[in-house]
């Protein structure tokens, strides 16, 4: 029942495509309030220097996500008027359709922080890529069970980002799959972005099979003419992923529990980097923007 409630909060057009059974859900969704509220318990590791968003190592969230660290908007920035790294609090958690943030942070105690708990990419040996350089070949799987490299895409402009499938939050990976949704709906109209292909890799090689890549590309109406899924294996997609910056943290008792970062980047057709959009401040506007004289030069 759990995925079924995440999959009601990506979007109920999602749901149509996906199954004939599942449309017969459809009406236990509409009648799901829009707004859905949880209680969230955890450690803050870090507050924004904007007081908007802070890194929370937190438990299980009944109903909704298992333990795991990551960044959550706050409502209000003073809502971390007296919120310290350290500081352990009660919140609740508002997931409405395309939106997550926090409400109601309380001080309950505090305790040491651990040490080192979601690497960053720099430190794990991996030294970025610079605009201009090479991106290296990487070899993946795609949605269709078939073997290939990332070099296979060279020749065609490259926009790609990661993500996992499982992702709970609709701020980080569904949003750029939305965000990739909406690119390819540009792509299609713009005769001169003809060459653009769309590359979403997933870091969960567990959960993130071909076949499940391929259900959730259909539920995306992911044309895979325009728009590939990619998976292979996790030591394979953490060195590339790093490359780009991206870090992944999987918990050491339950790989399935993810902390990420999110990257998207621009790779020309031959092969080089051109631009690294960090996080999910990002809009498809921007990216569209930014292909114009990539995709025409090529
Ligand atoms: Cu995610």
């Amino acid at each position: 029942m759990r995925s079924l409630t995440l999959f009601c909060a990506r979007g109920r057009l999602a749901l149509l495509f996906s199954c004939p059974a599942l449309v017969l859900l459809l009406s236990s969704c509409r009648t799901q309030p829009a707004e859905r509220v949880y209680t969230l318990q955890g450690q803050v590791l870090a507050v924004a220097p904007s007081r908007v968003e802070a890194t929370i190592k937190h438990e299980d969230i009944k109903g909704f996500m298992p333990a795991m660290t990551m960044p959550y908007k706050v409502k209000e920035a003073k809502l971390l008027d007296n919120i310290a790294p350290g500081d352990l609090i009660n919140a609740t958690l508002v997931v409405v359709s395309n939106d997550a943030y926090l409400t109601e942070v309380r001080k309950v105690g505090s305790a040491p922080l651990e040490k080192a708990v979601a690497a960053p990419a720099a430190s794990s040996g991996f030294e970025l890529l610079k605009t201009g350089e090479a991106v290296p070949d990487a070899p993946f799987i795609n949605q269709d069970g078939k073997t290939l490299g990332f070099s296979a895409f060279k020749g065609s402009t490259v926009v790609v980002t990661f993500i996992y499938t499982k992702c709970p939050l609709p701020t980080f990976c569904p949003l750029m799959d939305r965000h990739f949704a909406t690119i390819q709906t540009s792509l299609k109209n713009d005769p001169s972005l003809t060459n653009v292909h769309l590359v979403s890799i997933s870091f969960d090689p567990i959960t993130d099979t071909p076949p499940v890549l391929k259900r959730h590309a259909r539920t995306l109406d992911a044309d895979p003419r325009r728009w590939t899924f990619l998976t292979g294996t996790r030591d394979d997609i953490d060195r590339f992923a790093a490359r780009f910056g991206v870090s992944v943290a999987r918990a050491s008792d339950n790989p399935l529990d993810i902390t990420h970062t999110l990257r998207t980047a621009i790779v020309d057709a031959d092969g080089k980097l051109v631009k690294v959009y960090t996080g999910n401040g990002w809009t498809p506007a921007q990216v569209l923007e930014d292909l114009q004289p990539v995709a025409r030069s090529s």
